[in-house]
């Protein structure tokens, strides 16, 4: 640590060189050790693996990744597949792109030189000999490199990489070390069995708040069509059940799949349910589908529970079965807003202001909110073959800052998940993850509940 690296680079950098957690030390910066090949050879070579990284006047960043060490003793190429050049920023903006080494010519991946600085390929990335001196804000590098001689550069040549501009204003080398635990971006506990206990003995143990006759609270699921809304439901029954069930209709259509409003139970092998309603709605679409009135009626519990949406013809007080005068039982206690990840960026903007139209509505009515993040596991490799690395995925967490930001939430409002949906059994870390979510959200509308009880007493008094 120490450099200019950030994080997320890292992260960039980790992932590419993948085998897992990574630690990065600085070994070597020019602005700090002078530019020039003894200073470099003398801190980094016999080090390890390595990433020199470059940074230039016109803010790009690039450079290679050794896995060898570097060593000045042993003067020539060496072979190595696994070495590869990247990019990182073009002209101060993101610009992701690794470039590994040819077949035919990894026996030149990486170059050892006591007069040379880090060499990439014969001639691919070559960086300085001799002394060079910083001139004003930059060091002018002095030895010519030849883009795609021994890397493949996909096309791309070196004005399209760092601009054909060798005025660095830092070049840093960075040891590369495994095995580092990282620092989550959300702390969530030590995920073990005792854990997942605990957690499902919290979620059996809910009540409603007393004093308001509310045997059980009542969970809002919206959200666009396919977002996973009936998958969660499926997904919890099946922690409770012990095995994979599948109540709720899930699939891929055209149009949403669930037609009906079905406050689904969720129930445990001992008998009985627990004190909590899922409650699954047709998928948002962007010209029919739930509008504003129809979700007004269903927070406010005028929605009678199977009720059948009709897309040309909402609900309105005359439909058959409506409440006109619902209980605390027929409200819902916590709407969730059920969004694909892998969608957020490219979110209708009908189908987005259809969802702040809601917000209004729950706003109104103080009824809080969260944001259930599905399908985590499509959005970042490391998580879809370990669920437990989501609060170490610097791409989750990204995700997590956008639906924030979308929906004018805070953070801890947004809740990532991965659903069971192509599992025939029940995993303890994707069903770890589902309960943290469920039990945010309990609490939430448990704090609402505790609000109701409140203004009654007001009221009354
Ligand atoms: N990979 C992955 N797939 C998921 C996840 N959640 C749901 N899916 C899949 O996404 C598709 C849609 O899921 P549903 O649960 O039917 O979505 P929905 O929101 O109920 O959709 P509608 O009822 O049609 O509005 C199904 O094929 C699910 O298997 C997830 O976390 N990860
Ligand atoms: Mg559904």
């Amino acid at each position: 640590m120490g450099g200019k690296l950030t994080n997320k680079d890292m992260d960039q950098l980790e992932n590419w060189i993948g085998t897992g957690p990574k630690t990065f030390t600085l070994l070597y910066a020019i602005t700090r050790d002078g530019c020039n090949p003894k200073a470099f050879h003398e801190k980094c070579d016999l080090q390890g693996p390595t990433v020199t990284v470059l940074y230039n006047s016109s803010e790009s960043v690039y450079g290679g990744y050794n896995p060898t060490s570097w060593n000045s003793k042993t003067a020539g190429r060496v072979g190595c597949h696994d070495a590869f050049l990247f990019q990182l920023y073009f002209n101060g903006n993101l610009k992701s792109n690794k470039f590994t080494s040819k077949k035919a010519r990894y026996g030149y991946a990486i170059g050892n030189n006591s007069n040379y600085g880090p060499t990439f390929g014969e001639t691919d990335l070559r960086t300085f000999t001799g002394t060079v001196t910083k001139s004003g804000s930059y060091f002018p590098l002095n030895v010519t490199s030849t883009f795609n001689e021994d890397y493949d550069m996909q096309g791309l040549s070196a004005e399209d990489v760092y601009n054909d501009n060798w005025k660095v204003t830092e070049l840093e080398v960075y040891k590369v070390t495994y095995e580092k635990i990282k620092t989550p971006w959300r702390d969530a506990g030590q995920w073990n069995g005792k854990f997942f206990e605990e957690l499902k003995e919290e979620v059996v143990s809910f009540k409603p708040v007393s004093d308001l006759d509310i045997s059980f609270a009542r969970i809002l699921m919206i959200g666009p069509v396919g977002a996973g809304k009936s998958s969660f439901y499926n997904t919890i029954e099946s922690i409770f059940r012990g095995r994979i069930t599948q109540r709720a209709r899930s699939g891929s259509a055209e149009q949403s799949l669930t037609t009906c409003y079905v406050p689904y139970s969720v129930n445990v092998p001992s008998g009985g349910s627990l004190n909590f309603r899922l409650c699954d709605t047709r998928g948002l679409e962007e010209s029919h589908g739930l509008d504003v009135h129809e979700c007004s009626y269903l927070l406010d519990g005028n929605v009678p529970d199977y009720y059948q949406f009709n897309p040309t013809s909402p609900i309105t007080p005359k439909t058959q079965g409506f409440k006109t005068q619902p209980s605390t039982q027929d409200t819902v206690h916590c709407a969730v807003f059920v969004i694909d990840a892998t969608t957020l960026d490219v979110l209708s903007t009908k189908v987005m202001e259809k969802m702040k139209g809601f917000q209004n509505l729950m706003n109104q009515r103080d009824i809080p909110q969260v944001v259930l993040l599905t399908k985590i596991d499509k959005l970042c490799k490391d998580v879809q073959s370990d669920i437990s690395f989501v609060h170490k995925s610097w791409i989750v967490e990204e995700h997590v800052d956008k639906a924030s930001q979308l929906l004018g939430l805070p953070r801890c409002n947004i809740l990532p998940v991965k659903n069971y949906e192509k599992e025939l059994r029940l995993d303890e870390n994707t069903s770890i993850l589902a309960l943290l979510a469920l039990r945010q959200i309990l609490y939430f509308a448990e704090d609402y509940m505790y609000s109701l009880r409140e203004r009654k007493n007001l009221l009354q008094n």
